[in-house]
């Protein structure tokens, strides 16, 4: 037994051995915080990869990339000849990760190159279709990332099989460590799943977490295939999946049951039955899976494969473990007669013959034609001809009602089937990108995208510097409480998630369904707030030379900078240029899922037995791009700003409410107050004098972390230091510039 296998004695240098996420799993992990910052990026700190794509030769990338899909390598043949399906499967998965409900996941980062997504079950073989990739990305360097390089590969996969795809946008700058921000779910076991349908679990309490649901209900009988419920945020039936089982839900081949489960997953990835449908059976016109002989054959992922296997896995020791020996779901299904070229066989054939189940060669479920045609060729083998074969989430295209009564009118116009393919495949490698502003290449379609979360241009000269300071004190003139401002802006501004990039001050959407509405941003506030702003714009748009007008979205983020200047009595940053969208630019729906359950900036809402409310503090930080210091500046100036959601006093340990100073730092660490808890959940505290008992502050959680975590605790006390007041005032006043701008692309 090597050191590497032996259970006792672990190793003792390079960050081995047993360490605090092993002595206390349950501490409140600030590592999301800090990922992908400059000391993991081997570029320089002024690299600009918008910049480096600009100059990129697209069209000779792409004939590059066109040539390599029949350029078959000895060391891993193309079926085919042609290594289209391959690489579409390769790009599918790196953006199919993506999911709604938190926006993480997704393509944007080129994740795909760093475990767990390395070596997902799923993701068998997609090791060697990045490898088949790399003199393309040796040749064109930084110019081009590997997660648009991926992406872009799929789609001229599509074009060189006679797919005319809807466009292409690059612009997604590379990670260089696997992404710990992302719950996959609680399982520990590749392809377990039964913690995602178990509610009323205890699951993982860890940090980095995604926003998880609370543990209400009763325990679901998880066994059931047609009314269990997938935990959110995940958007995969299994663990390691990218969404469904393919032989059906837990390998029933049961083909509603897997539409059931096709739906939820699907969904979760923002897209709807016609995409849905668009996507499976799009996709599966091309290519084959791979299921030459029993799974046990195959070896090791990439992350715990020998150090020569140099990052390949799965090592296959059927017959040449490649080309027609190839093991990688362990199904063996090819769907059309023509795998390298687009058409309608799909559903042709679909349509045409009845099922019958089978076994693959691997032993896995999977469905025959009942027919003697033998009309599908063989990957290597020009003398044999196979039957139809099918997945059984793909026979859910044709026996779920839904699925049936869109794939039928499709199997009748295959344009249109083209079309909705193409759209669906745009947005699912775009959706996680956030505004047009960021879509950069040559191949940008024009049409406008409902899901992009559009904001009109700016069509008129904007403010100019006296024009600000005019409208600040215009503003302020107007009868309502600064510290409204300072809560409407943030509420604005901090809807934003760095994860897909939706969300911010920019469109005004606070002024729409669904935002009004939230209880987090106190509507009824919000609307005096909003009427105040909009008698301010009306006026300055009436009277102001040159044709010049003022955005509400631009009023709402001054007003709370000349609130916070008021505040502070120091000058703060504006960026001017935001626009107005409208309700019909607003895909209301898919806004819902911006809804903040917890929010610790705003002292919103408590965690449960699952998740501690400061977990969700970490988690709203995370997708806020905010680093532990920052967080720490924010809610500490917040609180003494007096910006609780609600105007409670919980953290505001100040005796000057709506003043920005370094209070809540001062009078948190002060060792002449106690603290208790006020009830048995522990989410609510006061502070008490030591001496004489008198109450003097309220706390909840997401306050008192700053004063219990360490790490966190020691940025309180730089913060609650004498010589800090000005260094405080200061840093809040960075970061709030930083959160007012998040959405800013069009300025970066
Ligand atoms: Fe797919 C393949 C499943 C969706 C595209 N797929 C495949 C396979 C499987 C599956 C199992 C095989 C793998 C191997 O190799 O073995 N899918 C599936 C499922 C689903 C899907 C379950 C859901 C329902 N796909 C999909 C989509 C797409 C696709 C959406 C796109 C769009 N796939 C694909 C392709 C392929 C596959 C292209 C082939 C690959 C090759 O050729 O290599």
């Amino acid at each position: 037994m090597s050191a590497a296998e032996c259970p006792v004695k672990k190793s003792n240098i390079g960050g081995g051995g047993t360490r605090n996420r092993d002595w206390w799993p349950n501490d409140l992990k600030l590592n999301i915080l800090r990922q992908h910052t400059g000391v993991t990026n081997p570029e320089p700190k002024e690299f600009d990869y918008g910049a480096a794509f600009k100059s990129l030769d697209y069209e000779a990338i792409k004939k590059d990339l066109t040539a390599l899909m029949t350029d078959s390598q000895e060391w891993w043949p193309a079926d085919f000849g042609h290594y289209g399906g391959l690489f579409i499967r390769m790009a599918w998965h790196s953006a199919g990760t993506y999911r709604v409900t938190d926006g993480r996941g997704g393509g944007g980062d080129g994740q795909q190159r760093f475990a767990p997504l390395n070596s997902w079950p799923d993701n068998v073989s997609l090791d060697k279709a990045r490898r088949l990739l790399w003199p393309i990305k040796q040749k064109y360097g930084s110019k081009i990332s590997w997660a648009d390089l991926m992406l872009l590969t799929g789609n001229v996969a599509l074009e060189s099989m006679g797919c005319p795809t809807f466009g292409f946008a690059g612009g997604r700058a590379d990670t260089y460590e696997a992404d710990e921000s992302v719950y996959w779910g609680g399982e520990t076991t590749w392809l377990g799943n039964d913690i995602r349908y178990e509610s009323g679990r205890e699951g993982p309490a860890g940090g980095g977490g995604g926003v998880v649901d609370g543990d209400e209900g009763a325990k679901k009988d998880h066994t059931d295939i047609h009314s269990r419920d997938l935990e959110q945020p995940v958007a995969a039936a299994h663990m390691g999946l990218i969404y469904v089982n393919p032989e059906g839900p837990d390998g029933i081949p049961d083909p509603v049951a897997s539409a059931r489960d096709i739906r939820t997953t699907f969904g979760r990835m923002a897209m709807n039955d016609e995409e849905t449908a668009a996507l499976v059976v799009g996709g599966h016109t091309f290519g084959k899976t791979h299921g030459a002989a029993p799974s046990d054959n195959v070896g090791e992922e990439p992350e715990a494969a020998p150090i020569e296997a140099q990052g390949f896995g799965w090592k296959n020791k059927h017959g040449s473990g490649k080309g027609p020996d190839t093991i990688t779901s362990g199904l063996e299904v090819i769907w059309t007669s023509e795998p390298t070229k687009w058409s309608n066989k799909y559903l042709e054939y679909l349509y045409k013959y009845e099922w019958e189940l089978t076994k693959s060669p691997a032993g896995a479920n999977q469905w025959v034609a009942k027919t003697d045609d033998e009309i599908i060729p063989d990957a290597y083998d020009k003398n044999k001809k196979h039957k139809p074969r099918m997945l059984t989430s793909d026979l859910a295209m044709r026996f779920d009602p839904a699925y049936e009564k869109i794939t039928r009118r499709w199997l009748e116009h295959p344009d249109e089937l083209h079309d909705k393919f193409t759209r669906a495949w745009f947005k699912l490698l775009h959706r996680d990108m956030g505004p047009r502003s960021r879509w950069l290449g040559p191949e940008v379609p024009k049409e406008v995208l409902i899901w992009e979360d559009p904001v009109p241009s700016v069509d008129h000269p904007v403010v100019n510097d006296s024009d600000i300071s005019a409208l600040k004190k215009e503003i302020l003139a107007t009868n309502v409480e600064p510290t409204s401002f300072i809560r409407v802006a943030w509420a604005a501004a901090s809807s934003f998630r760095g994860s897909d990039k939706r969300g911010g001050a920019n469109g005004a959407r606070i002024r729409l369904e669904p935002q009004i509405n939230w209880k987090v941003n106190n509507p009824a506030e919000l609307e005096t707030v909003l009427s105040a702003l909009e008698g301010v714009q009306k006026k300055f748009n009436d009277s102001a030379s040159g044709g010049k007008k003022v955005s509400l979205a631009d009023l709402i983020v001054l007003a709370g900078v000349a609130a916070l200047e008021k505040a502070s009595g120091l000058s703060v940053p504006f960026t001017p240029g935001r626009t107005d969208a409208s309700q019909e630019q607003t895909d209301a729906q898919s806004f819902e899922h911006l809804e903040p359950i917890v929010d610790g900036f705003r002292n919103y809402g408590v965690g449960s037995s699952r998740v501690r409310s400061e977990q969700f503090l970490v988690d709203k930080a995370h997708l806020l791009t905010l680093s532990a210091p920052q967080m720490t500046a924010l809610v500490g100036g917040l609180r003494v700003l007096n910006t609780n959601w609600d105007g409670s006093s919980n953290g505001v340990f100040t005796k000057q409410p709506g003043k920005l100073t370094n209070d809540f730092f001062v009078n948190l660490l002060d060792m002449g107050t106690e603290w208790k808890a006020t009830d048995g959940s522990s989410e609510f505290f006061n502070g008490v004098d030591r001496k004489s008992g008198d109450k003097k502050w309220s706390a909840t959680r997401h306050d008192l972390i700053f004063g219990h975590h360490p790490e966190l605790r020691a940025i309180a006390e730089v913060y609650g230091a004498s010589d800090a007041q000005e260094k405080f005032k200061k840093d809040f006043i960075t970061s709030w510039d930083k959160v007012m701008n998040l959405d800013r692309f069009d300025v970066k």
